[in-house]
């Protein structure tokens, strides 16, 4: 089956710019490059660029790219919720002195990876021809759990037209309910604008009803809750045939698939995925089949096999952190870390998958984002993907639509901004905190988004 994104509906893929405090802080659970560079000094500046790099790339390449802007870091406001009195600088010594794992969880520039900013439906697929957006409430980690206010903030300003875009609250922050946005969630179907099946992907079970779970991982907890993926599916009015919903394996949690996104990528009809991404590999596909096939759509799965490429391989190159993008032909793309090259077993297994004439994908091609890959998070991490049609592309904020203008000035604006070097002993440093302010303010208005921040609004 061709996949061909007509000119009216296309999928957009929002990429977070980087923030100016990025920094290796160590402070991800189960997330295997976080740990391993923990206290590592970054380059925030480097990571931006790159990241403004892929997105310069794609846009080139014919693709629709948008961006999302960084959160204000460090999170002043927590500080005054944790205690914390005084002018900003004194608040932000004051808990160094008290704390540094403090300030170092409130200056995360976490929010770069906006795979995991919501979860969203396309109007396709929503009874009300809405587009439906839940910001995730990264409640399993403190550094990315005081995302969810300002995703929620941006993505309003950003899809304001209640007439076509409808936002919920994040789910109850609460294990139960522990939800980590896109980054478990594809979307498979035959076209863009034909309807799609939803594969939500959850690692545990939230509430307990009193019988032990089967096969729970055992060194890293789960983030993604069943619970949670059943309530985004509820929140945007999807109905049990349009959903899938799957467990993933523990052994791939506990090798540091944190995200389903570690370990499977899907576009249009196709699935990309290691063997070892789900509990049950058998039953999810046959409930992808069945219920694709229910309107004409036939899944193309491609499966990777240890034999291939180990799982620890595809955790160390995020092989399938990658993009899979349709280009206008129909035939797809693969974008991956530039570590997948540099592995012979999954530059071997790029080739075959390339050459393979039963599936669409035709092409890989391999950006650097080790800034952002030091962290765990690959291309995939990096964007939000939105299918919009053509009058809902034309109702959002066009100021985050990017293209030649606002990448020149995007990438003058963190040249001038932004530091070389940043070591976790500089979170402490109340000059960094002005910097950031002065840099944000002047973001919004390069992209047209009003006053979004608090620190804005006083
Ligand atoms: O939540 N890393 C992020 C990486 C998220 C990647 N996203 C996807 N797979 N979609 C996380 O584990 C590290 C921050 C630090 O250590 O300072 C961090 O939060």
């Amino acid at each position: 089956m061709r996949v061909c994104p007509s000119d009216a509906t296309r999928e957009v893929n929002f990429d977070g710019l980087v923030g100016p405090t990025h920094n290796y802080s160590g402070l991800a659970h189960g997330n295997i490059a976080s740990a391993s560079h923990r206290g590592l000094v970054s380059n925030p500046r480097e990571a931006a660029l790159q990241g403004l790099a892929k997105m310069k790339a794609l846009h080139d390449a014919g693709f629709a790219q948008g961006v999302l802007p960084p959160q204000p870091r460090p999170a002043i406001e927590m500080l005054d919720r944790l205690g914390f009195t005084g002018t900003p600088s004194e608040k932000l010594t004051a808990a160094w002195a008290a704390d540094p794992a403090i300030v170092r969880a409130i200056s995360s520039a976490a929010a770069m990876w906006t795979a995991n900013a919501a979860t969203i439906t396309p109007s396709f697929d929503a009874s009300d021809r809405r587009v439906h957006f839940t910001a995730a409430n990264l409640q399993s980690s403190f550094h990315r759990a005081i995302e969810a206010p300002t995703t929620a903030a941006a993505l309003a300003a950003i899809f304001a037209d209640e007439s076509r875009f409808a936002h919920h609250p994040a789910l109850p922050a609460t294990p139960a309910f522990s939800d980590e946005g896109a980054a478990n969630h594809t979307r498979l179907c035959a076209t863009y604008d034909g309807p799609g099946v939803h594969l939500f992907v959850y690692g545990r079970d939230g509430l307990d009803r009193g019988h032990a779970e089967p096969a729970a991982s055992k060194r890293f907890t789960a983030r993604q809750t069943l619970e949670a993926s059943q309530a985004v599916a509820r929140q945007h009015g999807l109905t049990g045939e349009q959903c899938v919903f799957a467990r993933q394996s523990a052994a791939a949690i506990d090798a540091g698939v944190f995200h389903n996104d570690v370990i499977a990528v899907g576009n249009g009809p196709v699935l990309l995925y290691h063997e070892t991404a789900f509990a049950d590999e058998d039953t999810v596909l046959a409930e992808l089949r069945e219920k694709m096939g229910a309107f004409g759509a036939a899944l193309i799965p491609v499966r990777v096999n240890r034999d291939a490429v180990s799982l620890a391989d595809a955790v160390a190159t995020y092989l399938f952190n990658s993009q899979l993008l349709t280009r206008p032909d129909g035939s797809m793309i693969l974008i991956v870390p530039a570590e997948c090259e540099r592995n012979p077993e999954v530059a071997a297994e790029l080739d075959r998958i390339v050459a393979d004439p039963a599936n669409p994908i035709a092409e890989y091609r391999a950006y650097d984002v080790k800034q952002s890959m030091d962290n765990g998070g690959g291309p995939a991490c990096l964007r939000l993907r939105v299918v919009l049609t053509a009058a809902e592309r034309a109702a959002m904020n066009p100021g985050v639509l990017f293209d030649d203008a606002l990448h020149a000035k995007l990438v003058d604006w963190v040249k001038r901004h932004y530091r070389d070097r940043l070591a976790i002993a500089d979170l402490a440093d109340p000059s960094l905190l002005n910097e950031t302010r002065t840099a944000l303010d002047e973001l919004t208005g390069l992209l047209r988004l009003g006053s979004i921040y608090a620190f804005q609004q006083r």
